[in-house]
């Protein structure tokens, strides 16, 4: 199993009635599979605040509930995550946040077990899927049993490795009755006294933590000691083996701290070997106890057995060489006959335009060819940034034009709010909700505009047109991406209105499948396109559209276009000079 696989399947033994999440990499399979449980109700829910709320509902109403994210969600979930740390739990209650050491697919690599410290919950790093299965088993003990929500940290290698795992039944855990108890309502008066249980929870979860089997030493050769958690135990055991002593850590916040130091007085040198931040290091230093850690291994990126060997051992591991010149470059790009395309080629061609992008497939749009986006931050910003900066270019009156652009599932997740921003403050800006009709870049999850739930079962579609509307935005136009004409008399449009406009690119994702809704409304893909190589003249406009189903041939200056990846979008054929583009006959 993967080690969301067994989050997910330990959750389900351990009795977990609700689940719930917003997808993002490496998180997003944990949902995924738990929805594969009858038992639980799992939801997809508009953002990651949202997730753990529903998810507070339902521990407070008695029944296990978890939330989980990846490490950015947390930061929006981070409101409800510290009161709770006051408030408890009645139901156990576990948020999984996975981190991304190494920015595979994130935009920052933030170590969120400072969480944990920041909010005074506790904490459990698993190192693989048998432990990812028992520590949520682990979790809810302690959840009910300190009276907390639990942290359960995860990182990139931890969610995507595989390792056997010993399956179990499940446990009915009964429901505990719902009483009216005064946390539930943190008024200032009662926080006071809630905080004065977090410090005493801290306490006692200390004093768990330094007797616990989740934190075990394992004794080898004693000259070198190392303390380690999640996945960088598997890395230290597999650099030292058995020469070197290890105390591994499962329940890292609080740390064991008598543990450490009864360990450190037995090895000669004690190395803390962790990914990120020196979140154990610096609380061991600070304990008065010695160690080695951030002074050979680094702060940024993943580690692995090479950097650990290398950096402890100064041991270089055999490398082939190889020349970069011969690697092609593969810079990540937007599908063939991505709906995308249309507008970002459109918008890359507007030389007023400023384009604030949100997190989604169209933010791979930056680089050449396109070379369409300029600014992202972070999910919900896409309009919000572009409003903040159409001030700024209005008043220094550059003649600068922001365009806003985030897709539906962000337009749920946060881009709503951001949106009001703009209408509120009656920006001049134009924002472009590129509507898919699914979560794209996270693999296709349903979302509240597409009409399914997670189980594919019908549900409530909300119409993105009609919430724009009802926002108070008087200039919407719908568009269809892939027809540039249409796309270009938009912009221009959007260019032209005084107050906010919202452009509103409607199709669905050339990877989706289709459902009959979407069938009914836009067809189904069913041709290729072909290059007329007596008509090309190779001045390679279509490729500037980007589309990775092109390739010019510098012998014969002509392009060609991959029958296997083109879906006939149309998107170069419209950019063509000579109109050499067209359906493949059959
Ligand atoms: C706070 C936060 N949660 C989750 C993610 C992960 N994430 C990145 S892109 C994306 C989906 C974007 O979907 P959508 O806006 O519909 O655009 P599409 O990819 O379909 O074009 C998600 C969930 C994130 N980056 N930040
Ligand atoms: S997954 Fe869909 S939205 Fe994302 S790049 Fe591919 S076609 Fe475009
Ligand atoms: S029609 Fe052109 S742009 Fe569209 S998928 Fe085919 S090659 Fe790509």
């Amino acid at each position: 199993m993967t080690g969301n696989e067994a989050i997910a399947r330990g959750a389900w033994e351990a009795g977990v009635q609700f689940a719930s999440a917003y997808p993002g990499t490496p998180s997003t399979e944990i949902l995924e599979n738990m929805s594969k449980y009858d038992e639980v109700f799992s939801e997809w829910a508009p953002n990651e605040k949202v997730a753990l709320e529903a998810a507070i509902g339902a521990s407070f109403a008695g029944g296990r509930a978890m939330a989980s994210m990846k490490h950015v969600g947390l930061n929006v979930a981070a409101d409800p995550l510290f009161t709770l740390s006051y408030v408890g739990v009645t139901g156990g209650l576990m948020v999984i946040s996975a981190d991304d050491p190494g920015l595979h697919s994130s935009q920052d690599e933030q170590d969120n077990r400072y969480y944990a410290k920041a909010a005074k919950i506790p904490m459990l790093e698993p190192s693989d899927s048998q432990e990812c299965k028992d520590f949520v088993k682990a979790a809810f003990e302690i959840s009910e049993k300190y009276d907390a929500p639990v942290l359960m940290r995860m990182t990139t290698r931890v969610c995507h490795s595989k390792s056997i795992v010993e399956m179990g039944d499940r446990v009915e855990v009964p429901f505990i009755p719902y009483e009216k108890k005064m946390k539930y309502d943190p008024i200032p008066a009662v926080s006071k006294i809630l905080h004065r249980h977090v410090e005493e929870r801290m306490t006692a979860l200390e004093k768990f933590s330094n007797e616990t089997e989740l934190n075990r030493v394992e004794y080898h050769d004693k000259k070198i000691g190392i303390v380690t958690a999640g996945v960088s135990y598997q890395y230290a055991r597999e650099v030292f083996g058995d020469n070197a002593s290890y105390l591994k850590l499962g329940f890292t916040h609080p740390l064991p701290m008598d543990k450490i130091r009864a360990f450190a007085k037995e090895v000669e040198t004690l190395y803390v070997i962790e990914e990120l931040d020196p979140f154990m290091e610096e609380q061991i230093k600070a304990a008065g106890i010695e160690c080695v850690g951030k002074e050979k291994l680094p702060l940024m990126y993943e580690l692995n057995p090479d950097i650990v060997r290398k950096e402890l051992l100064n041991e270089e591991s055999e490398t082939i060489e190889i020349n970069p010149e011969e690697i092609a470059k593969r810079p990540p790009t937007l599908c063939a006959g991505c709906p995308h395309r249309g507008f970002l080629y459109q918008l890359s061609k507007e030389k007023r335009a400023i384009a604030v992008s949100d997190i989604g497939c169209y933010a791979l749009s930056g680089m050449d060819p396109l070379n369409c986006k300029d600014i992202a931050i972070c999910m919900g910003g896409g309009f919000s940034v572009a409003h903040g900066a159409q001030l700024m270019f209005d008043k220094a009156q550059t003649g600068k034009k922001c365009f806003g652009m985030m897709g539906d599932s962000t337009f749920f997740h946060s881009g709503m709010t951001s949106l009001l921003d703009a209408i509120y403050n009656n920006s001049n800006v134009v924002l472009t909700v590129m509507d898919n009709r699914i979560t794209g870049m996270t693999g296709h999850q349903e979302n509240p505009g597409t009409g399914y739930n997670i189980k594919g079962e019908p549900a409530n579609a909300t119409d993105i047109e009609a919430v724009v509307k009802a926002l108070g935005c008087k200039h919407v136009k719908v568009v269809n991406p892939l027809k540039l004409d249409e796309v270009k008399e938009a912009i221009e449009w959007g260019i032209n209105v005084e107050g906010p406009a919202v452009i509103i690119t409607r199709w669905p994702c050339v990877l989706k499948k289709l459902s009959a809704e979407d069938k009914a409304e836009f067809g189904n893909y069913k041709a290729t396109n072909v290059v007329d190589h007596e008509k090309c003249i190779g001045c390679k406009r279509c490729i500037k559209t980007g589309c990775p189903a092109l390739a010019y041939d510098k012998k014969t200056k002509k392009v060609s276009i991959d029958k296997g990846q083109c879906v006939a979008c149309d998107v170069c054929a419209q950019v063509c000079p000579k109109g050499a583009i067209g359906r493949e006959e059959k």
